[in-house]
């Protein structure tokens, strides 16, 4: 087996940094990656873990009730309901989730307590509940004002129809490497809006909207989940990783496969990856999936490349 010091992306593509940012390197989906993003890198340079990061960074965007895709103000399903589902995973290879979880403002967390403290990995519905419940969690109204008027208006057409980079504010995926080289990653979302009752996507599923190997890379998703599940996504992307690909090589490959297997004109789905080596990647079906990259204390806000 390579170790992570052989593995050498394509030595002199111009993301070959050829060795990993000492002060850590994080990436995050959408804009809202300026949020987490700094939260995490203030984490990690205190001492905390990559998994501190994606957890506590992600978290804050939870908590943002202008955002209607994650958490506190995500849309509610088509009965009005908001359901969440998000997952963790560490750099030892262990996971957790939650998903078709009501009135808890931050899945994440409790994807993280379902890793360290149970014997699971994924966790459904009112069983996530009472689980967050007895672990100490707050119940929350997720609904806010603006989703309830989003759903009154959306009721008069009731058409179902995924619609593509939702105000470029969506689902966030978040990975990160902390100072010790370790990798982590989190993924949260209130999943598409307006979507059938119980419906899960891509987000609390790990190896779709989700995947860590800390010898050699992470990715994350974002985008339409049924498309990045049936193709297993982010574990692919890592796989790829794993056998030499560059974090972009390895993205664009696996957003092709979605394109041989299924119509991608009215479906996107962008992926978000970055190996141990410092070099990262990112690739979407189509333009206008953009993320948020760290490195050395600094945040860059860049528009991914696309398939069409
Ligand atoms: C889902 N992947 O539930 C999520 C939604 C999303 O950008 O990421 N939208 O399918």
């Amino acid at each position: 087996m390579l170790h992570a010091f052989e593995h050498a992306a394509t030595p002199g593509s111009p993301l070959d940094s050829g060795t990993r940012f000492k002060e850590g390197h994080m990436l995050a989906t959408w804009n809202h990656g300026l949020v987490s993003n700094a939260e995490g890198w203030r984490l990690m340079q205190q001492g905390g873990t990559a998994l501190d990061a994606v957890v506590e960074g992600t978290a804050l965007v939870e908590s943002d009730p202008n955002g209607a895709s994650v958490g506190l103000g995500g849309r509610p399903d088509r009965s009005g309901k908001v359901t969440l589902d998000a997952c963790v995973m560490g750099p030892d290879g262990n996971a957790g989730g939650v998903c078709f979880m009501e009135d808890i403002e931050h899945p994440v967390k409790v994807a993280r307590a379902v890793m360290e403290e149970t014997p699971h990995v994924l966790l459904a519905g009112e069983g996530a509940r009472e689980f967050a419940i007895s672990r100490g969690f707050k119940t929350t109204n997720l609904l806010t004002e603006d989703s309830r008027k989003a759903w009154e208006d959306w009721k008069q057409s009731a058409e179902y129809k995924p619609i593509i980079n939702v105000e470029n504010h969506d689902t966030i995926g978040m990975i990160a490497q902390d100072l010790e080289g370790n990798l982590a990653g989190a993924c949260t979302t209130s999943g598409l809006a307006f979507k059938l009752r119980g419906r899960v996507g891509d987000s609390p599923i790990i190896g779709a909207g989700l995947f860590v190997d800390n010898e050699f890379g992470a990715c994350t998703a974002t985008g339409l989940g049924e498309a990045v599940m049936r193709t297993v996504g982010s574990f692919l992307v890592v796989e790829l990783i794993r056998q030499g690909q560059t974090p972009q090589e390895a993205c664009e490959e696996a957003v092709r496969r979605i394109a041989s297997a299924m119509p991608t004109d009215d479906l996107q789905v962008g992926y978000l990856a970055m190996d141990t080596r410092g070099n990262a990647g990112a690739f979407a079906i189509h333009p206008g999936f953009n993320y948020v990259r760290t490195i050395a204390g600094s945040a860059t806000l860049v528009d991914g490349t696309a398939l069409r």
